[in-house]
């Protein structure tokens, strides 16, 4: 297997790094490939959301996997992902890291970083998978519209960094995560589990496309879902949503 990064792909421009590397991945880009923007005009989240991207100020990088995972166990990859960002942060910037299921980094509750996993299954397979990073690095003032819900590595470390060399550090603990992924997934699950408050024993709500549920976290499955304890008692594994904390408990 390639060493993640041995091929960066740079570009001024784009709509969305996803989008550059989806199309290089059709047309068989190596395992590795990194496409690395300074600026997107439609940086994305899930579920079509966006994410702010102004010039130079922040990290939007998208990386080529092509793992020996089934599309059930893909989920490991966002796991990996969050686990190299926070470790990033927190080992070479000394952050004090959160991570907020299934794709949140967080530095004193606000998003720092989120990450947008895209796979192509075909015949029952992975085919591709796109891994795209965004980190928030140099603003000074976060963007009207996520002023109260996000934060950048200069606005908590008063450091700055060029884009291109954090990814160079990031790249030396995402190639190592992945690995891990792939080999011995426990891993893993167990530094996803250190690095979160939210794994245990938090109160919280979770929104999904049909319902709204609440409940106790309880850890993550085998399979990177989030084990609820529904006040019921009923445990309940949960695969996709959007988590916040009930407010007045803890
Ligand atoms: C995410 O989605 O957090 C995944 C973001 C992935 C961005 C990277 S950048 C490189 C690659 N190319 C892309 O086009 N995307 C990836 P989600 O969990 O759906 O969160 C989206 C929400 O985060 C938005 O609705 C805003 O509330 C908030 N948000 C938008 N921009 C942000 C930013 N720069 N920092 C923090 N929060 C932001």
């Amino acid at each position: 297997m390639p060493r993640l990064g041995s091929a960066i792909l740079r570009y001024e421009t784009v709509n969305s790094t996803n989008d550059v590397a989806r199309d290089y991945a059709l047309k068989g880009a190596p395992e590795g490939t990194v496409i690395l923007a300074e600026q997107q005009t439609a940086g994305r989240g899930r579920l079509g959301r966006k994410w702010e991207s102004p010039a130079g100020e922040g990290l939007y990088a998208s990386i080529i996997l092509r793992p020996h995972l089934k599309p059930f166990e893909s989920a490991i990859i966002t796991l990996a992902s969050a686990v190299a960002v926070a470790e990033t942060l927190a080992l070479d910037f000394e952050l004090v890291v959160d991570i907020k299921w299934p794709n949140d980094v967080l530095a004193s509750g606000l998003k720092i970083c989120g990450i947008l996993v895209e796979a192509a299954i075909e015949g029952g397979a992975i085919q591709y998978v796109v891994t795209g990073v965004g980190v928030n690095l140099n603003q000074r003032e976060m963007p009207e519209a996520i002023r109260e819900t996000a934060t950048s590595l200069f606005l908590e470390a008063g450091r700055h960094i060029a884009p291109e060399d954090f990814l160079k550090l990031l790249l030396v603990r995402f190639d190592h995560k992945y690995r891990a992924a792939l080999e011995t997934r426990d891993e893993i699950l167990r530094e996803w589990e250190n690095l979160s408050t939210y794994a245990r024993g938090r109160a919280v709500t979770i929104t999904s496309f049909d319902e709204t549920i609440t409940g106790t976290t309880r850890g993550l499955t085998r399979h990177g879902g989030l084990i609820l304890e529904l006040d019921s008692g009923e445990l309940r594994e949960i695969i996709t949503g959007e988590v916040s904390l009930r407010t007045g408990a803890s």
